[in-house]
């Protein structure tokens, strides 16, 4: 049986059962909790927290050595990396306006009482700017100080291309340590089940439906974040800068968008997207070869939007006023999570717990959004390779339009000579 589907009947069961002993069983309810759902959720949340610190930096590392060499990269390399951050940083201000808007986490009274929580006070922009260059990087890794994490992973990353060959061992031992994390989040990913139906029987339980009807608006907001952001910064970058009808381009892309969701992994995409975008939308094999594997890396602008929905759920959950020095560190934090999140099932979710950590949020929340994780995730890997593929259309566009300038040129100057 297929991951997904042991997810989903966790989910149902986990919410089935919560909901029964709160109607009419809660004293049972207390007792199973405290020896059943809190323990099986506490392990799942452990386990995805255990893997934040050294994904985010072995993933970071390779991410940016693998953009290569910042002078090699040229014209190509630089337009394909403005337009991710650029629409990731959009894709994570829709998700934030959106649950600002919405408060999804303020429809449910959620028992936070058992979360031990203090909401530090948030430190002023310039602190938290400065505070990211890490004094000690060791203490920054101990204390998963996820900022500096990830500086000290960008840091490295450049070193290693500048230094090239020499430092091709190091190189290979980040490989396999992000190999090894790669194959542990598929090892806690087969943990889901129970953790979902631990952590949904507990808040479900404690709640009632309150839980669910909170949930099901915090699902609504992340998918209406999507559909907004694919519609509207896809379609708009593919028409004005990629000279495409946006519904050429979506209906073109379709099919690598349904392998996309029934796999949740862009990496298991990525060949199909590839062949899809050359084949459909006619982008030139160079471009896409170079563009759609970059952004399978460096560009999740679906994932990005979840995080930043469900930042402000937890939030809102947590009863936790965001200072917008925290809400600037919650988009930073998104956008370089995104850098060097992989693209397999269930990634979003690992980084989660950085971004909420980022902000001093309780890793804890993840369990209010975790047993509908999975289905958000297979939307949201359709729209992270979309974005891929409507960056691979623009700067093929921006190729060919500078190819007509360049033989314009020699043909004024053939003429002109
Ligand atoms: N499943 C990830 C991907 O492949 C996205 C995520 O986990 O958020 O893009």
């Amino acid at each position: 049986m297929k991951l997904t589907t042991k997810i989903i009947i966790g989910l149902l069961a986990g919410a089935i059962a919560g909901l029964l002993l709160n109607l009419f069983a809660p004293d049972a309810f207390g007792i199973l909790n405290k020896f059943v759902f809190n323990p099986l959720g506490k392990i799942f949340i452990s386990l995805i927290t255990m893997l934040v610190v050294p994904i985010v930096l072995f993933s970071i590392i390779l991410g940016v050595a693998g953009l290569g060499d910042p002078k090699k990269l040229g014209r190509m390399g630089f337009k394909t990396i403005a337009y991710f951050l650029a629409t990731t940083a959009i894709a994570i201000v829709i998700g934030l306006i959106l649950a600002m808007t919405i408060k999804p986490g303020n429809l449910g009274t959620f028992d936070t009482k058992s979360a031990e929580f203090s909401a530090e006070k948030a430190p002023p922009v310039s602190d938290t700017l400065l505070n990211i260059i890490p004094t000690n990087p060791i203490d920054a890794l101990a204390s998963g100080n996820m900022l500096q994490v990830i500086v000290f992973a960008i840091f490295i990353g450049l070193a290693l291309t500048a230094l090239g060959e020499k430092t091709k061992t190091f190189y290979r031992f980040v490989e396999q340590g992000n190999e090894i994390m790669m194959y542990l989040v598929n090892i806690v990913m087969k943990f889901a089940p129970y953790g979902t139906f631990g952590l949904i029987a507990s808040a479900i339980g404690s709640q009632g439906l309150s839980a669910i009807k909170s949930m099901g608006v915090y699902m609504i907001v992340v998918l209406l974040g999507l559909i907004i952001h694919a519609v509207l910064t896809y379609g708009s970058s593919v028409y004005f800068l990629g000279n495409m009808n946006p519904v050429a381009f979506f209906k073109g892309f379709a099919p690598a968008m349904g392998v996309a969701f029934s796999t949740s992994s862009s990496n298991a995409t990525l060949p199909i997207s590839m062949e899809t975008a050359r084949r459909n939308l006619k982008v030139p094999e160079p471009i896409s070869s170079f563009v759609q594997p970059l952004g399978a890396t460096i560009n999740m602008d679906g994932t990005a939007i979840m995080q930043g929905v469900a930042t402000i759920f937890i939030a809102q959950v947590y009863n936790v006023d965001l200072s917008m020095t925290q809400i600037l560190t919650v988009i930073l934090t998104a956008v370089l999570a995104s850098i060097g999140t992989a693209g397999v099932p269930g990634v979003g979710l690992i980084m989660l717990a950085m971004v909420l950590q980022s902000v001093n949020l309780p890793v804890e929340g993840i369990g209010l959004i975790l047993g509908i994780d999975r289905l958000l995730d297979m939307v949201r890997t359709a729209v992270n390779i979309t974005g891929d593929a409507s960056c691979a259309v623009v700067v093929a566009e921006g190729e060919r339009r500078r190819q007509q300038r360049e033989l314009a040129r020699e043909e004024r100057e053939r003429s002109g000579a």
